[in-house]
């Protein structure tokens, strides 16, 4: 059991404001690993003090400069790679080899991605008569959740960082063990002092005082609709920028055209992966009643394989939660052919893969973001029957559509409301803006439309 000192402010680690402290658990034998300074409002206060101070020096750093820093911030996660890995699967509990390649190796990418960002985006241009400048928004409040520890944080440090705004992050009280790794490299990539500054705390404590605080100029949220909701009425009300990344309740939309089989494997894989725990997650299968019985039977075998290796849930809650989830689905009539609330474990939050078929749209599991390895497969009658539910949710993040000829798979896409769809499948682009329609959020992340969430224009004309 380690207990960290400090908050990361101006460039330094700094004793927290109060004594209070919070415990990091790993949930894989429910051990208490290490504790964490609980923020308070005075830490949140000393760390924008320091953000707004830093403030003018790094939004009139050249962006080549800038970029050179994220280069440098890429080069250490690279060069800690492993002890990071080692870190997320300790407080997260994901698989070590899943640690590395994802929970690591996607926000080294993008940490890449926003380096070359930085050094060719064009902050200033000629329209007309005019000149447009595209300028840091200023502060930002960056609030993020556990269940991609790192990627949450680079996805949103990263841009800002290119864009010339400083920072203060306030990580989820699950994983901040990670938040404090980011934070040493930030220090070790030669970002200067008050750029980037650290707070760890509860939500409704540092997490609301960041928010509230009428020194931050921009909110960038990522977490559940509950809480974003709130954030954005409290920034609405301060006329304060907002960026707010949701839920989800994703289609997996299978095309009588597909390989059915390919489909129902790559589908299964994605809900399992990182237990569930993922906003993008196609939690809801598609299937033409012609295919239905089939494609049942191919995913429940598909999650049994995945036994308990899939990782436990972060925490007691997020178990009881899913389970619950569960449960519901049972009583409302959902058939179980895979998995069930009983835990597969004595010690650590374990769920069993979960699959669900005889699912109707109306039904809870169906409408609600369960954040668990649980997977719903409805039934549809014809494209039109599977658009109207693939579309029939608050939700639109992501999605999927399978089909034998990619140009019909691009047809139905377009129709899907929804930020992002993988095409038979598809691949993680970095460059590829991320965020959602309806209740899934305001604002996109990665990309140059990431870093646009952090640039505000000014015009002078002549
Ligand atoms: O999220 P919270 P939780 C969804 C998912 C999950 C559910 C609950 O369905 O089951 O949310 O997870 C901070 N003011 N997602 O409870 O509470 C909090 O400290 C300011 C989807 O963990 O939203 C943490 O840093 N901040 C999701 C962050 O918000 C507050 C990822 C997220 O916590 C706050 C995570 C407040 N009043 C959960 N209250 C996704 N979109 O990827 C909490 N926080």
């Amino acid at each position: 059991m380690k207990a960290h000192d400090g908050m990361y402010i101006d460039g330094a680690w700094r004793p927290a404001a109060g004594q209070d402290v919070i415990e990091v658990v790993n949930p894989a034998d429910e051990q208490v690993i290490a504790t964490v300074p609980a923020g308070t409002a005075e830490d949140v206060d000393a760390a924008v003090r320091a953000a707004r101070a830093a403030l003018p020096g790094w939004a009139a750093t050249p962006p080549a400069e800038r970029a050179a820093r994220l280069a440098a911030l890429r080069d250490v996660l690279v060069a800690r790679e492993e002890e990071i890995a080692e870190t997320v699967t300790a407080e997260l509990g994901s698989p070590l080899a899943f640690s590395r390649t994802v929970h690591v190796g996607v926000p080294i990418a993008v940490a890449g991605s926003y380096a070359d960002l930085a050094a060719t985006y064009v902050f200033e241009e000629k329209v007309g008569n005019s000149t447009v400048y595209h300028e840091p928004v200023g502060v930002v409040g960056a609030i993020t959740p556990w269940n991609y520890p790192l990627h949450q944080i680079v996805a949103k440090a990263a841009p800002a960082l290119a864009a010339g705004c400083t920072i203060v992050l306030k990580p989820a009280e699950d994983t901040p063990l990670t938040a404090r790794l980011f934070a040493e490299a930030v220090h070790e990539a030669g970002v200067p002092a008050g750029v980037l500054n650290l707070v760890t705390g509860l939500g409704p404590v540092a997490g609301q005082a960041l928010v509230e605080h009428p020194d931050v100029d921009l909110v960038s949220f990522t977490g559940s609709t509950a809480v974003g909701r709130r954030i954005g009425a409290t920034a609405g009300a301060a006329v304060k920028r907002v960026a707010l990344e949701l839920g989800g309740k994703s289609a997996n939309v299978i095309l009588p055209s597909a390989d059915l089989a390919r489909a129902v494997n790559v589908g299964v894989a994605n809900v399992m992966s990182n237990s569930g725990q993922t906003c993008s997650a196609w939690t809801r299968m598609l299937v033409h009643r012609d295919q239905y019985d089939e494609a049942v039977e191919l995913a429940a075998t598909a999650a049994a394989k995945y036994g308990d290796r899939i990782g436990p849930l972060v925490s007691a809650a997020q178990r009881a939660r899913v389970r619950g989830y569960i449960e519901k689905g049972i009583a409302e009539g959902a058939r179980l052919v895979a998995g069930g609330p009983e835990s597969p474990r004595d010690k650590g939050y374990f769920v069993s893969p979960t699959v669900f078929a005889d699912v109707t749209p109306d039904m809870t599991v169906a409408q609600e973001e369960i954040f668990g390895p649980v997977l719903s497969v409805l039934r549809y009658e014809d494209e039109e029957d599977a658009l109207r539910i693939a579309n029939g949710t608050v939700y639109g993040l992501a999605g999927a559509v399978w089909a034998g000829d990619e140009a019909e798979a691009v047809a139905f896409a377009r129709r899907m409301d929804t930020g992002q769809v993988d095409i038979n499948g598809g691949r993680f682009n970095p460059l590829a803006p991320f965020g959602g329609c309806k209740q899934s959020g305001v604002g996109r992340e990665l990309g140059i439309y990431g870093l646009a969430e952090y640039l505000q224009t000014k015009s002078l004309q002549f």
